[in-house]
């Protein structure tokens, strides 16, 4: 009995506090006042996807690229990821990671504080989720596909091989103005991290592909909304300083 008298209040609190106590506290400055997310980019590419994410949720960064000049931007990345310089690549502690999909999850799931991801157990996460890897694992390889394809062939009557891959970028595109007609997010109903992935391939068709993006109004719509977000202008001041440069036509 005495026993269970001292139990009880012990569990009792061991249940309060375990849950703070096991959660880790994730600071965005490191000992010396510094932040710990340093990301190497270059202007156009998709690491502004990483900038963007930091200036929605007031993330300090450190931001490394040379202005106007793409291959010296290269270098500054090739210093600390020499065998796989992408952009983005960032320094988080002291870990150099790449993938930004997998950038922004981790960035979101410590520093997020909830924003820019729906919780774990709400309708809209598996989706979200999904959106959130599609944007490089789906959208991605088959817009530049298509796109490089038509480049190399030009007026030319495409062989078998390359006809099989004409269209994709147009089936892809249905398919996100379908789920853009009854959600106004690819996050779902809110805005999150799976829309900052999805505007980069958004903008690869309409600004560099230059493909035809009529049929393709909720889209359209979408990408007005997301550009017109406060931290989105921050992130073109910042990191596109000489306006939008392209890929090589
Ligand atoms: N799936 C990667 C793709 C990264 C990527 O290929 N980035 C391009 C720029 S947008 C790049 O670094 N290209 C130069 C290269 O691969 O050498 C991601 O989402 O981070």
């Amino acid at each position: 009995m005495a026993i269970t008298r001292l139990l009880v209040p012990l569990l009792l609190l061991l249940t309060h506090f375990a849950p703070a106590a096991l959660a880790a506290d994730y600071s965005a400055m490191d000992d010396k006042g510094e932040p710990v997310l340093t990301i190497y980019h270059a202007e156009g590419r998709r690491s502004e996807r990483i900038v963007w994410f930091c200036e929605e949720i007031d993330m300090p960064y450190t931001l490394k690229f040379a202005s106007g000049d793409l291959r010296a931007s290269g270098e500054m990345a090739r210093e600390v990821n020499p065998l796989m310089a992408m952009f983005p690549t960032v320094v988080y502690n002291d870990q150099v990671l790449v993938e930004s999909a997998a950038i922004l999850q981790l960035l979101q799931e410590r520093h997020g504080n909830g924003k820019l991801a729906p919780a774990g157990d709400s309708p809209d996460y598996p989706k979200y989720l999904q959106w959130l890897h599609f944007a490089e694992g789906s959208a991605a390889p088959r817009f530049i596909t298509e796109f490089l394809l038509q480049k190399a062939v030009g007026d030319n009557p495409p062989p078998p091989i390359v006809k099989a891959q004409l269209g994709r970028s147009d089936q892809v595109l249905t398919y996100l103005e379908d789920f853009l007609n009854r959600h106004p997010y690819f996050g779902g109903s809110e805005f999150s991290i799976a829309d900052i992935m999805m505007l980069f391939n958004i903008n690869f068709m309409s600004m560099v592909a230059r493909h035809d993006m009529a049929p393709y109004p909720k889209v359209m719509d979408w990408k007005s909304r997301v550009e017109s977000r406060p931290a989105f202008k921050r992130m073109r001041e910042v990191a596109l300083p000489n306006g939008f440069i392209g890929v090589p036509q």
